[in-house]
């Protein structure tokens, strides 16, 4: 059998912050082994030319470290001020300058000079994500032959937005490098082969096929999700029955994200001001536990959130808060997972209403979670790639409109258990079905049946 090298910007090496993307790939790594390609390390420490080992996993890592400048450049620059807002539909937070462009390109390049080495003939190359789009292109110029996979696990650019890239047809070159694109979803598939369609020079062939100059690649929807059992096994043994994080008859709503302006966490809270408000006086016996730890805090866009989150919790609080009666518990760190399993249990309702999401997992580990006895409500944005699959099940919701958030969460809390149970046991039937090993099997045999 081949060994799978797998390429991400970030590998799962000492005290990570939490993220989508490497919490999946760790179980399907530690189930398959192989070898992991990323980078690692403070931005602060000396520059390493060479790629380090990090042993004491069941697979091998290898990392590439970033000088002070090139994390400023590639990562916050390049991937988080360019890529990641263009991709969540927010042009108007589009910061270009021609070093961040350089620098993206300059350490995907190294990344290849230093990787090509390390790789054998018959290996199978899945990269991951924006950070490292140009990556097959560079291992190709370098005479790598193998297949090689891309994921995109944030929604692909819309035809109209992409163009506010200056080179947006070297972008759409370097997807066409890969012998399989994957995307979340059927609309990131429709995205992306009508921003190829948009270009003069692309032939669109049969079953998702793109031809562009003298490359041929598939592209195709693979949803990703989670460890559906283990988590479920997780939740069941998390907190012991006795162990209440609530006082007796409070309910809970729970909402987990990264503090992301795409995740529409201002807009959740007014939305859940807006419940209490339309809530009967004497009924507020309902709080939302947000857990939302910083990422990529340097940045304007991401510092501005905080500061406006932490305002409006502190608005709500004031406004509906009594004596043994918190409405808004904000944390904004981390939580080891096993303790997460059982919060997401122990809430009724789950909340995830990005404003644009790739898949979120969050919403398929909330359900995961449930007691199938006694299970709570899944509340999702009809914007998360997560809606394709659970719309029958989750209450859908506009991310943007409060009152549709206080209408859909009443909906949730006051749900009969009856109807609670089929919705939750549908969702997990299509959650067992197409889970994280799901998701990998059917990548990669797609990519092993693509030609060369
Ligand atoms: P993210 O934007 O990081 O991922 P998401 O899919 O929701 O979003 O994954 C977040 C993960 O981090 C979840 O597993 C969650 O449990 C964990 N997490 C978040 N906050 C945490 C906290 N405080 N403590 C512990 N764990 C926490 C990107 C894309 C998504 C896509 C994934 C995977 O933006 O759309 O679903 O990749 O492809």
């Amino acid at each position: 059998m081949s060994r799978l090298v797998v390429f991400s910007n970030r590998l799962p090496v000492g005290d990570n912050p939490a993220g989508g993307l490497v919490i999946a790939l760790r179980d399907t790594m530690d189930t398959m082994g192989g070898l992991w390609i990323g980078t690692a390390g403070d931005p602060n420490t000396a520059f390493d030319s060479r790629l380090v080992n990090h042993p004491g996993a069941n697979f091998e890592r290898l990392a590439m470290r970033l000088s002070g400048t090139e994390h400023q450049n590639y990562y916050l620059g390049y991937a988080n001020s360019v890529l990641w807002p263009i991709c969540h539909g927010r042009p108007d937070l589009l910061d270009i300058r021609p070093e961040y462009f350089e620098s993206y390109l300059a350490v995907n390049s190294r990344l290849a000079e230093l990787s090509v080495e390390h790789l054998e003939d018959d290996d199978v190359i899945w990269i991951h994500d924006y950070h490292l789009i140009p990556l097959a292109s560079e291992l190709r110029k370098r005479g790598i032959k193998n297949k090689i996979g891309y994921f995109h696990h944030i929604p692909f650019p819309s035809a109209q937005n992409i163009r506010a890239l200056s080179h947006y047809k070297e972008l759409v070159g370097w997807f066409a490098e890969y012998d399989l694109v994957g995307l979340q979803t059927q609309r990131d598939v429709a995205s992306c082969l009508e921003v190829f369609r948009s270009i003069m020079s692309t032939e669109i062939l049969l079953n998702g096929k793109i031809k562009y100059g003298d490359n041929i690649a598939q592209v195709k929807s693979f949803p990703i999700s989670i460890d559906v059992s283990t988590f479920a096994k997780i939740a069941a043994n998390s907190l012991s029955g006795k162990e209440r994080i609530l006082p007796k008859n409070q309910r809970l709503i729970i909402g987990v994200d990264r503090l992301d302006y795409s995740k529409g966490l201002p807009q959740r809270l007014r939305g859940f001001q807006q419940f209490l408000k339309d809530r009967k006086s004497g009924e507020q016996n309902v709080s939302l536990l947000q857990i939302a730890p910083p990422t990529r805090g340097s940045l304007a866009a991401y510092s501005n959130i905080r500061n406006e989150l932490e305002a409006l919790s502190g608005e709500v609080n004031g406004e509906f808060a009594t004596i043994g009666y918190t409405p808004v518990q904000y944390i904004h760190k981390p939580i080891e997972r096993n303790l997460l399993a059982g919060y997401y249990r122990r809430a009724s309702v789950g909340l995830v209403t990005p404003l644009a999401d790739g898949m979120n997992l969050v919403a398929k580990e909330y359900l995961a979670a449930q007691d199938p006895t006694n299970p709570g409500v899944l509340v999702l944005s009809q914007f998360a790639g997560a809606y394709e699959q659970l719309q029958k099940t989750a209450v859908g919701v506009n991310p943007y409109d409060a009152t549709s958030i206080a209408k859909a969460i009443e909906k949730a809390i006051s749900m009969g258990l009856a109807e609670r149970q089929d919705r939750h046991s549908e969702a997990m039937v299509q959650m067992q079905a197409q889970d994280i090993h799901w998701w990998t099997k059917s990548f990669l045999n797609s990519l092993a049946r693509t030609s060369v």
